[in-house]
């Protein structure tokens, strides 16, 4: 195998896909990153892309032969809103596409994996604040099943096979560089951008419906800092509790109004604040913070005005 680092993310043009593969080209170099996804993005990126579905297994096996791959970062997700509506295909994709990747990592065609869980592994039996990491999981919707489904995997890899796989369970992530697919914390995203376009938004969620969410720089300092530590430094294989922001809607509409004054916002919460209710409100990330150091940069006043100075710049650039 060779010793130069050859990354494939699995998912690129989505929320996350779309900054971490970037940030993972400007740290290796664009030549060592390739993206894929069902379709090519619509700006030509500066990393290589190939057009692949990570449930086709051959054309995968391809790529990784042909570039060489050591490292895989996979984010092809259906996610809980998404999933609920699609309860096969989210369980198809969310564990067979991670099935395909650990078994590349078990034949030593590839030698690290990055796999994101997610704070819906925790259910209603869960208690609300400061969640443990060892903290009962019982979800409620088929994409934190297939999560929890995925930890499980994951860890029996690396105890069967010794696959060096991490794991995080993001909270909902909000950023301004692209738009999220079909989540909960969805909402978090989109209320920034009716802000920036004096629009009034009408939320989802309730008002009062408090959950664990995280910027996007903090979730990619995070993603990078597991796969970067030395691997006897991780020592949860499962995934770990990672925490930094806690609020509600309101909330977040409160912090954007000292920006944008007249800004509105009303209320219609649909199927997601159930799936919402059933979530902590705040997590507990000491192992992560002990074991491989973590440690978020942002609070909610510097998340929102980061947000909103970055926003406003890129609508004035692009004339929206
Ligand atoms: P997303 O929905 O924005 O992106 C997923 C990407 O996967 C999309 O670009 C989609 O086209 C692609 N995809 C779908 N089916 C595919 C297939 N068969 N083959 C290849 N690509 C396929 O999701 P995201 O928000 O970027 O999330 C990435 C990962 O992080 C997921 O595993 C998700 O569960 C996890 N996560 C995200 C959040 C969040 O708030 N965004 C929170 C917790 C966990
Ligand atoms: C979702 O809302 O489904 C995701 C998540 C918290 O996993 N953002």
């Amino acid at each position: 195998m060779s010793s130069q680092k050859k990354i494939l993310v699995i998912g690129s043009n989505g929320q996350i896909g779309t900054v971490l593969t970037n940030k993972l080209g400007e740290k290796y170099g664009y030549e060592n990153v390739v993206g894929s996804d069902l379709r090519c993005p619509e700006n030509q990126p500066k990393f290589i892309f190939e057009e692949c579905s990570v449930l086709d297994k051959d054309q995968l096996g391809l790529i990784i032969k042909k570039y060489n791959i050591t490292d895989v970062y996979l984010l092809a997700a259906y996610l809980s809103a998404k999933g609920e509506k699609n309860v096969n295909k989210a369980w198809d994709l969310n564990i067979n596409g991670l099935r395909h990747i650990l078994n590349f990592a078990k034949d030593k065609k590839i030698e690290k994996i990055f796999w994101p869980s997610s704070i819906a592994v925790f259910g209603p039996t869960t208690p609300k604040n400061n969640v443990d990491q060892y903290a009962r999981t019982e979800p409620t919707t088929i994409y934190g099943v297939s999560k929890l489904a995925g930890e499980s995997l994951c860890n029996y890899y690396y105890n069967k096979f010794a696959v060096d796989v991490r794991s995080i369970r993001y909270p909902g992530l909000i950023g301004w560089e692209s738009m999220p697919g079909g989540g909960t914390t969805d909402y978090a995203v989109d209320i920034f951008h009716a802000a920036i376009k004096n629009e009034e938004y009408l939320c989802f969620l309730s008002e009062d419906r408090k959950l664990p969410m995280m910027y996007m720089n903090d979730a990619i300092k995070a993603t990078i800092g597991i796969m970067d530590a030395p691997s006897e430094f991780i020592k949860i294989r499962t995934s770990y509790n990672l925490s930094s922001l806690n609020f509600s809607p309101k909330q977040i509409e409160e912090e954007i109004k000292k920006h944008i004054r007249n800004f509105k916002v009303s209320y219609n919460p649909d199927f997601r604040d159930q799936l919402a209710k059933d979530w902590p409100q705040s997590i507990n990330d000491n192992h992560a913070r002990n074991d491989w150091g973590w440690e978020p940069n942002f609070n909610l006043p510097q998340m929102v005005n980061d947000i909103i100075l970055n926003l406003k710049n890129r609508y004035k650039k692009e004339k929206i």
